[in-house]
């Protein structure tokens, strides 16, 4: 193991600018950021030095949204905590945040204990969890305090799609944000309206319509936009933060920016399938194809112009976080349940090791600047989730999780490289201007020269503490 490493040459970037600075790591931890020459004068004893000269030095990217082994749609996803942690380091992406599992009738503490034993000693980076809450009632809103004053699990997924499965209905839904309210913990919603939904998946069932778009087609905007009011109004009356996942449309966006102009604490994320696949060129695929980009909240029309309203929003801060929403499922097997009814396609996407990349394509096509890459891919998502300074920031004291990454370098993503446990990728062909070089998770180096260096079991829980980005 080494104990002091020295990066050199490289350009610091953080969220509010960029620096040329070396940056001293001792153990797990940053020991000191010196002007350029300033190590060569103090002549600290080191174990390795890495030159990053030409190449940005950024804090490990922090995946708050991630589904490991998730049991879904029939099966499970497709990455083990193993295989997916790895595949995020490759991708320069140093701590995830997976969900824990409770549906209703479960116990939230067994869902949450399940998880641990999951991902305990089988990740290659740090790993914390949400939890859904599937069933809300008395037990699990108890559950919630334990979690939160003692578990370090400070935010809770529910749901206002999946009738039958992860569903609440707006009572549930508004006696968890009360708790949440009191705990100063975090709501996480899936806002569609599942209900509605369920009635047009049927009749476009019983109409012949089976194939992978008219997943799209039945969980149209009005349903996406509707549940996120609902779910706005629910936490203005109980005064709960808010954070809708998985943002898809401009829709949605221009509902949430209207309770931020208010001062409410609402947030989003988007996700790079979102900014990026359409259901014209992706869903609407020939034959089966298109089971390979089906998720929820669906790809949209790219000709409506959600695309363009995501990267402004994540311009103007009404989207604050890009998260994956990593649920991997194969075509063969899994995907496959869904022949003849899109309806039972396993809900996926998998793209935890691209995820750094793909939005470094927003910094290459002028969409977003350097800093607001680091601060939508690291430091906001650690700060909405209680991991900062120890994540998402390059300071002394903070954990030394860092990326070396090479703006010279390219990237073809594809199937025959990547690292996930995926017999696809939705982003196969997708060419990148950028590279990562080597990756440190709390001063191991864990990626370097296209190889895994790291070991199973190097990553650690994280215990958060409550959101430091409310207003
Ligand atoms: N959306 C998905 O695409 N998969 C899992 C659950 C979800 O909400
Ligand atoms: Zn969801
Ligand atoms: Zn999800």
């Amino acid at each position: 193991m080494l104990a002091r490493v020295l990066i050199c040459g490289g350009l610091v970037l953080s969220a509010t600018g960029a620096q040329n600075y070396d940056v001293l790591i001792d153990g797990d931890e940053i020991a000191a950021l010196g002007t350029p020459g300033y190590f060569e004068s103090v002549k600290p004893t080191c174990d390795r030095v890495l030159d990053a000269s030409g190449k940005y030095v950024i804090p490990g990217g922090v995946d708050v949204h991630t589904h490991m082994e998730l049991p879904f749609g029939g099966t499970n996803a497709s990455d083990t905590f193993e295989t997916g942690t790895i595949a995020a380091a490759f991708g320069g992406t140093t701590s995830i945040v997976d969900f824990a599992v409770q549906r209703t009738g479960e116990d939230v503490h067994d869902g949450l204990a399940a998880w641990h034993e999951n991902a305990d000693g089988n990740c290659a980076i740090d790993y914390g969890f949400h939890q859904i809450i599937g069933g809300v009632d008395d037990a699990a809103l108890k559950a919630m305090a334990d979690l939160t004053n003692s578990e370090g699990v400070t935010s809770f997924k529910l749901f206002m799609a999946y009738p039958g499965v992860f569903y609440s209905d707006d009572g549930q839904i508004l006696r968890a944000m009360q708790t949440a309210a009191d705990l100063g913990a975090t709501i996480m919603m899936h806002a569609e309206n599942g209900p509605a939904i369920d009635v047009l998946v049927a009749q476009a069932l019983e109409r012949g319509e089976t194939d992978p778009r008219y997943h799209s087609l039945t969980r149209p905007v009005e349903l996406e936009e509707e549940a996120t009011h609902r779910a706005i109004m629910l936490a203005k009356v109980t005064k709960a933060p808010l954070y809708i996942v998985h943002v898809s449309s401009s829709d949605a966006v221009e509902t949430i920016a209207r309770a931020r102009g208010l001062g409410a604490n609402v947030f989003a994320e988007t996700c790079p399938q979102y900014l990026y696949l359409s259901l014209e060129e992706h869903l609407s695929k020939p034959g089966f194809e298109g089971a390979a980009y089906v998720c929820s909240t669906p790809l949209r029309s790219r000709a409506e112009g959600h695309q363009e309203s995501l990267w402004r929003a994540l311009r103007t801060n009404d989207v604050s976080v890009v998260s994956t929403d990593h649920c991997p499922f194969c075509m063969k097997d899994q995907k496959e349940l869904g022949l003849g009814n899109f309806s039972k396609i396993p809900n996926g996407i998998g793209s935890v090791e691209h995820r750094m990349d793909l939005l470094y394509q927003g910094v290459v096509t002028g969409e977003i600047t350097l800093s607001r890459w680091v601060e939508l891919a690291s430091t906001t998502p650690a700060r909405m989730f209680g991991l900062y300074p120890r994540k998402g920031v390059i300071a002394p004291g903070s954990d030394a999780d860092i990326v070396i990454y090479d703006p010279k370098g390219t990237t073809d993503i594809s199937v025959k490289t990547h690292h996930m446990n995926m017999d696809h990728s939705a982003f196969e062909g997708t060419h990148i201007d950028g590279r990562v070089v080597t990756v440190l998770s709390r001063g191991r180096i864990v990626v370097e020269n296209n190889t895994f260096t790291g070991a199973v079991g190097h990553g650690k829980f994280l215990r958060r503490g409550l959101s430091q980005y409310l207003v």
